[in-house]
């Protein structure tokens, strides 16, 4: 596998990000994104213990102790977000806030910041927290609405690998499903040959860093230090993405659902198998 270093710089305009990367749907990692939000110097950990810490948390555990062809959407546990920063700061953990919605707690907190004019379609309802311990990780998945999506970094820093979508097959995607077989944490490439032909890019994440990953992009996140961000995210405008991103969120969810409710152990049997085979027709 290869993995290029993504494409950086501090500050780019809105004409060149939109010529030279949104449209032609290129990843990049830039700052110019939140150059103007208060929310850079203002959301702290501090400033969330002080001013939101009783806000109830949903606390969700490691994915690598899910069974591999499940998401596990219960929380492992519920605790005041105060304890939660507390546990966060205090070393390495597993736990993650994964899709927060702070705002519903704390509508003001739409005034720290906006929707730059880097992308059109913004989905203004559903600005995303994501907040995770040093150690902690997000398996590799797309995002079934195939939205672009822009994540900032606020505190900490975090790995993030990405892949096109070009290169589903050769990562064991399982059916009916946005994730992907592999590992990334320890790529192996004894048990998913197909991985040697992937190419992808990483790039680190710091404070004031936006990543740019365009629609239906792999993405891979690994928490180097404990830390937090949040994901703007803007559909894809194409009449064949909007089909496509529909029919995953309301008809290939509900398929994976039913038959994981009808036929548990042979419809994971399944998905691994379909995986392993499509991924292997490509070597
Ligand atoms: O940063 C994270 O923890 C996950 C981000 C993610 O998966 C997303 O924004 O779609
Ligand atoms: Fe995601």
């Amino acid at each position: 596998m290869k993995l290029l270093t993504l494409d950086r710089v501090d500050y780019i305009s809105k004409e060149d990000f939109k010529q030279h990367y949104f449209l032609p749907q290129k990843p990049l990692v830039f700052k110019s994104f939140s150059e103007n939000w208060k929310a850079r110097e203002l959301w702290t950990y501090d400033f969330f213990k002080k001013d939101a810490g009783d806000v109830p948390v949903d606390v969700f555990g490691s994915w690598t102790k899910n069974h591999p062809t499940k998401i596990s959407r219960t929380p492992q546990k519920v605790m005041p977000f105060g304890e939660y920063l507390s546990l966060l700061e205090a070393g390495p953990t597993e736990y993650r806030l994964f899709l927060f919605d702070l705002f519903k707690h704390k509508p003001e907190y739409r005034k720290h910041f906006d929707f730059p004019d880097f992308a059109p379609a913004w989905v203004k309802t559903h600005p995303f927290l994501f907040f995770g311990g040093e150690g902690s990780d997000v398996r590799l998945h797309f995002d079934l609405d195939l939205s672009n999506v822009f994540l900032t970094q606020f505190a900490g820093k975090k790995r993030v690998v990405l892949f096109a979508p070009d290169q589903s097959e050769s990562l064991y995607k399982q059916p009916f499903s946005s994730h992907s077989n592999v590992d990334m944490r320890n790529p192996d490439d004894q048990k998913f040959p197909a991985i040697k032909n992937l190419v992808g890019y990483e790039c680190e994440l710091s404070r004031g860093d936006t990543v740019f990953m365009p629609s239906g992009y792999w993405h891979y996140i690994q928490y180097t230090t404990s830390g937090f961000s949040m994901a703007l995210r803007c559909l894809n405008t194409s009449y064949t993405q909007k089909a496509r991103a529909a029919y995953n969120v309301l008809v290939m969810k509900t398929i994976d659902d039913l038959l994981s409710k009808m036929a548990d152990e042979r419809w994971s049997a399944y998905k691994l198998r379909k995986a392993k085979e499509v991924a292997e027709r490509t070597l």
